[in-house]
């Protein structure tokens, strides 16, 4: 397998950990998002998001990074990181779905597209009235998911799952653009937990080497 990722980018984050987690063996093919690489014909047969990560199997080619974690733990059943029972799989996935369309695209994904990844793909100024609406969703999410982890462990209950992996991935860089969790006692307990694991530790490090080493090779002054 191969995975097609921009190393800095939190979205890789949980994959990167994931694969560690499970002792996973796959090639990373390095995609520098600020040099076009996402938009290559080549690329684009895979992706034709133009987007990454992608993963790229024997005969299949994978984009979306939920589906790429689900993909990857539905291989390595007895490690229960994607469940086998059927109601807790649907929970698991309300959470991928959670973090896609609120945690990410609607909060995190919107301040971040306008305090960083404008200025990496050179789409110009940042817009302060999209940050703000970003702000507010934050506030709104996070409050849901601080609520959702009193008294719990993990994200569904007793077992980390994918869903762990998903949602704790923005965090780091949440908190790099000004998206703080100090208001939200649980979420800062469970993402302690996760912080934990040596395999998110692992490739927490990995990604901020490539982010400092993107930074100096393009003299960006900004954060993911
Ligand atoms: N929902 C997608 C989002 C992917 C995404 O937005 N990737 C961004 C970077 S983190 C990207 O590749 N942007 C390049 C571009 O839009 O040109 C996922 O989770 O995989």
């Amino acid at each position: 397998m191969r995975l097609h990722a921009f190393l800095p980018s939190p979205r890789v984050l949980g994959i990167m950990a994931l694969k560690t987690h499970l002792g996973l063996d796959f090639e990373v093919q390095t995609l520098d998002l600020s040099q076009g690489g996402q938009r290559t014909r080549g690329y684009l047969a895979k992706n034709p998001n133009g987007k990454m990560p992608t993963l790229e199997d024997v005969a299949f080619t994978l984009w979306e990074s939920n589906a790429i974690l689900v993909y990857l733990a539905a291989r390595s059943p007895q490690s229960g990181l994607w469940p086998s029972d059927l109601a807790r799989q649907a929970d698991v996935l309300r959470w991928l779905f959670w973090q896609s369309a609120h945690w990410d695209a609607e909060s995190w994904g919107m301040v971040v597209f306008e305090k960083m990844s404008k200025a990496v793909l050179s789409l110009g100024p940042p817009d302060a009235a999209f940050i703000a609406r970003g702000e507010q969703n934050f506030a709104r999410f996070a409050a849901v998911l601080d609520r959702s982890l009193n008294g719990r462990t993990w994200l569904t209950g007793e077992t980390l799952t994918v869903a762990d992996f998903s949602v704790g991935a923005l965090l780091p860089s949440a908190a790099r653009i000004g998206l703080s969790i100090d208001p939200y006692p649980d979420i800062g307990l469970w993402y302690a937990r996760l912080a934990a694991l040596p395999s998110w530790q692992f490739a927490l490090a990995q990604q901020e080497s490539a982010l400092a080493a993107w930074q100096a090779e393009h003299q960006a002054g900004t954060m993911i």
